[in-house]
């Protein structure tokens, strides 16, 4: 019987820190898994050197669901990023081996194809109206047919979402920035540049906005409201979502429709969103919602409800989990759109992807398995350094969510 022999935590920062789990067989053949959870990596790492690889070897790699029930249920704690993290780095590998054994793309072992290429949205965003308004120029002249907006709200410093020197990267920091943060300001600000980007370049592209957990869920309802107008294609993260029910009150006011769960980690984290009808599009990802295996039963389960996907593709998730996301995006009836952040250039040296992108859409390619390689040559000239996320800090000196 074939056996997992090695499973190797690689880290590395090519421009940002990245985990990576590779996983080898007996019989040599190799499969990877994104492990990155930004600003905790070395937490991940630990649990899957310290607690996942010993129980991995020796056991037979092509159970993929067993493989995860093992690790989730096995484990007694459950959830949790770190951990459905870790889970999903070795379901994630598990699926690449198994395509590569199989000589097929793991699309293809997922249904095969839904569609013919994958709808992304990229970043567009400056530090005023008219620099944003350059940037959505710029991404159109790319092609893109969907284009997330975000403008710095005058007088707060570091307002997230928006890019510096041409890059958006907000793990940046030896320790944790603290940054400024007024609702007011922002409430006041953000529907005038929304709107101004509709005056510039009409509505024949789809607008989104990410709020990222700022509001509470009557200041997320009287936004939605008040940009209707603006039609955005959603409004991402209006308020935290660990009380899901919170967003039946922004659903009695507003219909901005809305996407959530790049934070949230399982089914079970999403179940009452779903099943009440309480968002649009469902956000989880392959790294941070346990894999390909589970990331998939939260989609179906959506379909069920007319939510559709719209999976996190930050920089922080590396090229790894992009094509394990575009490969489930390719084959699931529900997909509604995908991120695409983009990476910073010496990502490429040492992930090789097959995803290629053309008109606003992301393609996987034909290679067996997810179709990415690892060069651990170039991964050792990117060593590891402690990148935080910011705090945010209302005016007053409190903390608010980030
Ligand atoms: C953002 C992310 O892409 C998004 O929608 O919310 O940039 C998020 O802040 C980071 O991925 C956090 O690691
Ligand atoms: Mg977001």
């Amino acid at each position: 019987m074939t056996t997992i022999e090695r499973a190797e935590v690689l880290i590395t920062s090519p421009g940002r820190n990245f985990v990576t789990l590779r996983i080898t067989t007996s019989d040599g053949v190799t499969g990877l898994g994104d492990a990155t959870l930004n600003g905790r990596e070395l937490a991940v790492a630990s649990y899957l050197e310290d607690h996942i690889v010993p129980l991995l070897i020796g056991r037979d790699p092509a159970r993929i669901e067993d493989m995860w029930q093992y690790l989730y249920r096995g484990a007694y704690w459950r959830r949790g990023p770190v951990t459905m993290t870790a889970i999903a780095a070795v379901d994630t590998a598990l699926w690449d081996i198994k395509g590569k054994v199989a000589g097929l793309p793991v699309y293809q072992l997922l249904g095969g194809r839904s569609r013919d290429g994958v709808l992304v949205y990229t970043h567009a965003s400056g530090s005023d109206t008219e620099a944003l308004l350059d940037d959505v120029a710029r991404a159109q002249d790319l092609g893109y047919q969907a284009i997330r907006a975000q403008a710095a709200v005058p007088g707060i410093a570091g307002t997230y979402g928006v890019k510096k020197n041409g890059r958006y990267e907000p793990a940046n920091s030896s320790l944790p920035e603290e940054q400024p943060w007024s609702t007011e300001d922002y409430l006041r600000f953000a529907p005038t540049y929304l709107r101004a980007v509709r005056e510039r370049f009409g509505f024949d592209f789809h607008l989104l906005h990410d709020v990222h957990h700022r509001l509470t869920p009557i200041e997320a309802a009287r936004f939605g409201k008040e940009v209707e107008d603006v039609r955005l294609f959603w409004m991402e993260d209006p308020t935290p979502a660990e009380s899901q029910d919170a967003f039946r009150l922004i659903r009695e006011h507003t219909t901005t429709p809305v996407a959530v769960g790049e934070a949230l980690t399982s089914i079970w984290d999403v179940q009452h969103l779903i099943t009440a009808q309480l968002i649009d599009y469902v956000r989880t990802t392959v790294v941070h919602a346990g894999g390909i295996t589970h990331l998939r039963r939260i989609f179906d389960l959506a379909a069920l409800y007319q939510v559709r996907s719209g999976s996190h593709g930050a920089s922080d998730l590396s090229p790894v989990c992009q094509a394990a996301a575009i490969h489930l995006d390719t084959a699931i009836p529900n997909f509604g759109i995908q991120e695409h952040m983009g990476y910073p250039e010496q990502v490429s040296e040492v992930f090789r992807t097959g995803v290629t992108y053309a008109d606003g859409h992301l393609h996987v390619s034909d290679a067996p398995g997810l179709g990415v390689e690892y060069d651990d040559e170039a991964a050792a000239r990117f060593p590891y350094s402690p990148k935080y996320l910011p705090v945010a800090r209302r005016l007053d000196g409190s903390v608010h969510d980030w």
